[in-house]
């Protein structure tokens, strides 16, 4: 039989915390974001936090690439919104006159790398090819500001056209959120996957909160040149995104041979059972499902603590490591489901640790939020650049960066029109685009 990663490798694609990470309440239906609006962030903390769990991985032998943190303060979204002079007169004037906008503009929100682009992989599409599409981000401003740089780091990292497709984002009229909506369903790394799209709008459906539409889906499900047989789309509940599942890795995810979700993650209550028995009929093999009752596990509590957002890694034996929040290990009923499920014979996760993420977790990004993955052929592996790749020695030298540069607390109504900040800020991006050899790829637009 062949074993996972036979052909095909998944990367984990982390991007750094920035330096100017702060609790703008900047994300309308994120529980989370809401509520933390205001509060003193500690990006030190979040930074460090975020690092931890790449090198828990690292230390297990899982392959990481990592992209840098965007350039914040973004001073061009300030020049093109009126404020102009130098950089700290801009970065004063618009916390008198429009903090929200000072706001959006120094916004870390890239580091939910799960939102940045869709991935598909290689043996999935026609052309052979891994296939990526950075997402457009439109719901939100402060996200919107992203598809820009994440475009240009995808070139960068995937620059082989023989192996790679980097497209370009999708319009406006065509909401997307990224690999966060997606369910690749398979039973190793290597096998042709079958596609589960979760949106949250269609031309029928307009739920304020939704993000994700499905026209978006439809084509990247074409221009990845997917199997359109194994493609399915599947609307979100409207009831869970009222509770705060604006993104579906909020309630349910899949991992080799599994999925797991909330009784309430899918409108059509047979969503589940459909895609158990198209994965039956393509793999000649069962789909082990979970479905948690809202009875057991309420739709607040998930939000609460994103049980679901757990990070699902295949190791190399076949097995699966799930990495769930903190918060999941002193839940009762989420530490009780992990339990039900790894002692289920049928259930691949054969190893569980907890992260401490709260710095991510207060803004609503969990362990799966802070990471993208993404399937590659193994020939392909040396055509990324090496400078990406997370090692022992990178990890020195982020976290010196980290320590020397990063504040350990913004007030964001006071602390992000600092000089202080802003100089340090723009000396980490430059010391991480050395690092990381990423030449010209900043524009570093002002300088104090
Ligand atoms: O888009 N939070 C992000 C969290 C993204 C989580 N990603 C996934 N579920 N995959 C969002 O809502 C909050 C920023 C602030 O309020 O300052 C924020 O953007």
């Amino acid at each position: 039989m062949r074993r996972s990663g036979d052909v095909q490798q998944l990367i984990h694609m982390h991007c750094l915390v920035g330096p100017t990470h702060h609790y703008g309440g900047l994300a309308d239906g994120n529980v989370a974001s809401q509520r933390h609006k205001g509060s003193v962030s500690n990006p030190k903390q979040a930074a460090l936090q975020s690092l931890d769990k790449i090198k828990a991985l690292h230390d297990a032998g899982i392959a990481q690439i990592i992209f840098p943190p965007h350039e914040r303060p973004n001073l061009p979204f300030l020049h093109e919104m009126g404020f102009v002079g130098p950089p700290e007169h801009v970065l004063e004037s618009a916390l008198r006159e429009a903090p929200e906008l000072l706001s959006i503009a120094c916004s870390s929100a890239a580091m939910w790398t799960a939102n940045a682009a869709t991935a598909t992989a290689p043996c999935d599409s026609r052309d052979g090819r891994l296939h990526i599409t950075p997402a457009n981000l439109v719901s939100h401003p402060h996200r919107a500001l992203e598809t820009p740089f994440t475009t240009r780091l995808l070139r960068h990292a995937f620059p082989n056209s023989h192996y790679f497709a980097v497209h370009d984002a999708l319009p406006a009229y065509m909401p997307d959120e990224g690999m966060a909506n997606v369910l690749r369903l398979a039973p190793d790394s290597s096998s042709i996957a079958n596609y589960a799209f979760v949106y949250g709008k269609n031309d029928t459906i307009s739920h304020s909160a939704a993000r994700q539409s499905q026209l978006a889906f439809r084509q990247i499900s074409r221009r990845h040149l997917l199997h359109p047989e194994r493609v399915r789309y599947y609307q979100q509940s409207p009831t869970a995104i009222s509770a705060g599942v604006f993104h579906n890795d909020v309630i349910s995810f899949s991992c080799p041979g599994a999925l797991f979700a909330h009784e309430y993650a899918f409108q059509d209550e047979s969503a589940i059972s459909h895609m158990a028995a198209l994965y039956a009929y393509y793999n000649r093999s069962h789909l082990a499902t979970y479905s948690v009752p809202n009875s057991r596990l309420s739709l607040k509590e998930a939000v609460d603590c994103y049980l679901f957002n757990s990070q699902c890694v295949p190791l190399p034996n076949g097995n699966v490591w799930l990495l769930a929040p903190a918060q999941c290990e002193i839940h009762k009923v989420a530490s009780e489901l992990i339990k039900d499920w790894i002692s289920d014979p049928r259930c691949p996760i054969s190893k569980v640790s907890f992260h401490q993420l709260d710095e991510s977790m207060a803004n609503g990004g969990g362990p799966a939020c802070l990471r993208l993955p993404i399937w590659v052929r193994k020939e392909s592996v040396s055509a990324i650049p090496k400078s990406l790749w997370y090692s022992d020695e990178m990890d020195m030298v982020l976290r010196r960066i980290i320590h020397d540069y990063y504040p350990d607390h913004i007030h964001p109504g006071r602390d992000l029109c600092s000089a202080h900040l802003y100089g340090n800020a723009m000396e980490a991006l430059n010391k991480f685009s050395q690092l990381l050899s990423l030449g010209s790829i900043y524009r570093f637009q002002g300088s104090l």
